[in-house]
């Protein structure tokens, strides 16, 4: 059986961007790959934490993925930092990635731009060499993601031809995987940018957490474009994004949505969109809320150890390659 590994940062607020770029793919994939979903605590360091927060965002992200509907009967639930093995690969790794390519990477000049002067840590710098760790940890073939990760994923297929070619083969080289449609959600405020929890304007993102009522007015101060019609195309960015979101989350097809608000305007269309998305949100958060904390951090034990187990193997492999054995 073929293997997917991906992860989530617990940092900022779950919003709609990650649950259709990321997990709602996942729900699928779960069924025919043997399926590894991280907590990627280690990454979300990269950039200054409040401590009590972090634990508990590390909590609310699991809890996330169960009440989206992965299914630990199938999947392989886990916390980065509760196996070792990711923070030692990512060192051997760092070993053989070389500076101009982490240098280059997008997400890290975004992200170090945001920081104050001066104070961008070495661990922002490196963070898609502890992602090239995860993914290579579990010999992955497939990693779910949306498109503003594809550049790592390109890194990582580098780093592990690298290491194979001079030590010998070890890793697998994995592949990205994201769906069409959900692979860019943009921001609510600006269609020309993704959807972000980091994002300076919470009404750029519909949170997983966010209340009915939140939700009607972040949809109702949505951008929208020139023009009255309810179409998606190049020169409607903000409907395009609008339409994508009714689409994946009502199992309709964009031109038959088109269809349906072709004699109505924006307005009409935005109000039947909020309650498409306060539905499903009212529906996952009464998932949510059902979870029993004492079982979650159950379920996470033992995705630790049945990851800690594949991940020790592999160091072992790796460690004896490179003369550390
Ligand atoms: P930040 O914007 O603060 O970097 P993020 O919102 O991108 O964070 P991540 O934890 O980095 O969140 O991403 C989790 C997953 O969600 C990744 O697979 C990422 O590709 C996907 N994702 C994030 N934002 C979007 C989006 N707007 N559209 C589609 N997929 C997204
Ligand atoms: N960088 C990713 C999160 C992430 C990840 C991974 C995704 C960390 N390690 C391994 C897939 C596989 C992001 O979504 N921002």
């Amino acid at each position: 059986m073929q293997r997917i590994f991906s992860g989530i940062q617990p940092s900022g607020n779950l919003h709609l961007g990650n649950y259709l770029g990321a997990i709602q793919n996942w729900l699928t994939l779960q069924n025919e790959y043997d399926s590894f979903f991280c907590v990627v605590d280690l990454h979300a360091i990269t950039v200054p934490q409040d401590p009590q927060k972090l634990r508990e965002k590390v909590l609310e992200v699991a809890k996330i993925y169960l009440a989206a509907g992965i299914d630990p009967n199938k999947s392989t639930i886990f916390i980065q930092s509760h196996v070792k093995e990711h923070a030692e690969l990512c060192w051997i790794l760092n070993t053989i990635a070389r500076l101009p390519e982490l240098e280059k990477m997008t997400q890290f000049k975004d992200k170090s731009q945001k920081q104050e002067g001066g104070s961008v840590g070495v661990g922002l710098f490196d963070y898609p060499v502890l992602m090239a760790a995860d993914i290579l940890l579990y010999n992955a073939n497939l990693v779910p993601v949306g498109e503003d990760q594809l550049q790592h994923i390109e890194l990582t297929k580098t780093l592990a031809r690298r290491f194979n070619q001079k030590f010998g083969e070890v890793f697998t080289i994995p592949e990205a995987h994201f769906t069409k449609e959900g692979m860019r959600v943009m921001g609510l405020d600006d269609p020309t940018k993704k959807m972000s929890k980091s994002a300076a304007s919470e009404y750029n993102y519909i949170a997983l957490t966010d209340s009915p009522a939140t939700i009607r007015e972040k949809i109702k101060k949505a951008v929208t474009d020139s023009g009255s019609k309810v179409k998606a195309g190049a020169d409607k960015p903000a409907l395009t994004n609008l339409l994508t979101i009714y689409s994946l989350l009502s199992g309709k097809k964009i031109n038959q949505l088109e269809d349906e608000y072709a004699d109505k305007g924006y307005g009409d269309f935005k109000k039947d969109l909020a309650e498409v998305v306060v539905d499903f949100i009212d529906g996952f958060q009464k998932k949510f809320n059902s979870l029993d904390n004492n079982e979650v951090l159950k379920i996470l034990d033992q995705g630790a150890q049945k990851a800690g187990e594949i991940a020790g193997k592999k160091m072992q492999e790796v460690k004896l390659k490179v003369g550390l054995s």
